[in-house]
């Protein structure tokens, strides 16, 4: 049986990944620090101060703990910019008609995300009162790969971790899904993740019934 699903939202819903990159390039570059698309591949689901740590690891520079948190902030403010361009155009193909057919076989939906920006970006994009629940980076302690974002929405719902399929772009969040009890659908990027029971370009050919078979494979 399907309850629910929960939606990863970087990389899943909208495109923001691509921002995350040019935010962070544009403070490496700054500090003369190196990073590139691979780096940022691994960055993916992972919380703010750990994308930072992770960028740190290919460089040889040391920062105070008050030093990082200005690069993070900073990095945040760029990136924040870049967001205020976000509109509903931005919605990634199939998502819209996925919300709607969830919501006609009342399966209920929730977001995800590592991110402390989801409110705005729901915002941004025209979905702010469309989830039953939303689990993101200001309510967990613990980001991807722990379970902890996915556990939180589940019981924000209601339903039990069983019932519950994660659609994820990132390796880190498909570990998280499967730590949580939940089955993991990956997309995009995801396409070359590990252990998801599906992976698809993007959500346009996904329907119901995919999930709920997605749902029935015993691990
Ligand atoms: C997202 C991104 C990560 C980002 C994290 C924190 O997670 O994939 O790259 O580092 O959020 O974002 P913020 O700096 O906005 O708090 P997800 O889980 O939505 O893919
Ligand atoms: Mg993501």
């Amino acid at each position: 049986k399907i309850s629910a699903v929960i939606f990863d939202l970087d990389g899943v819903i909208v495109s923001t990944d691509e921002f995350h990159y040019q935010a962070w390039k544009q403070i490496s570059d700054q500090e003369k620090m190196y990073f590139n698309r691979e780096i940022n591949e691994r960055l993916r689901g992972v919380s703010r101060m750990e994308s930072l740590e992770i960028i740190l690891s290919h460089s040889d520079k040391n920062y105070s703990e008050k030093d990082k948190q200005l690069l993070a902030q900073r990095k945040n403010e760029v990136y924040c910019a870049l967001l205020n361009k976000l509109s509903p155009n931005d919605i990634l193909p199939g998502v819209i008609n996925l919300l709607l057919s969830l919501k006609a076989r009342d399966i209920k939906i929730a977001i995800g995300s590592s991110s402390k920006n989801t409110p705005f970006i729901l915002e941004q994009i025209g979905l702010a009162f469309s989830f039953n629940a939303i689990a993101d980076g200001n309510s967990i302690t613990n980001s991807k790969p722990d379970p902890e974002v996915f556990l939180l929405a589940a019981e924000k719902l209601g339903v039990a971790p069983e019932e519950c399929v994660v659609i994820e772009d990132a390796q880190a969040g498909i570990d998280a899904a499967i730590a949580a009890g939940m089955k993991a659908v990956g997309v995009g990027t995801a396409a070359s993740c590990v252990n998801a029971q599906l992976t698809l370009k993007d959500l346009s050919n996904l329907n119901i019934d995919q999930l709920i078979e997605v749902n029935e494979i015993r691990s």
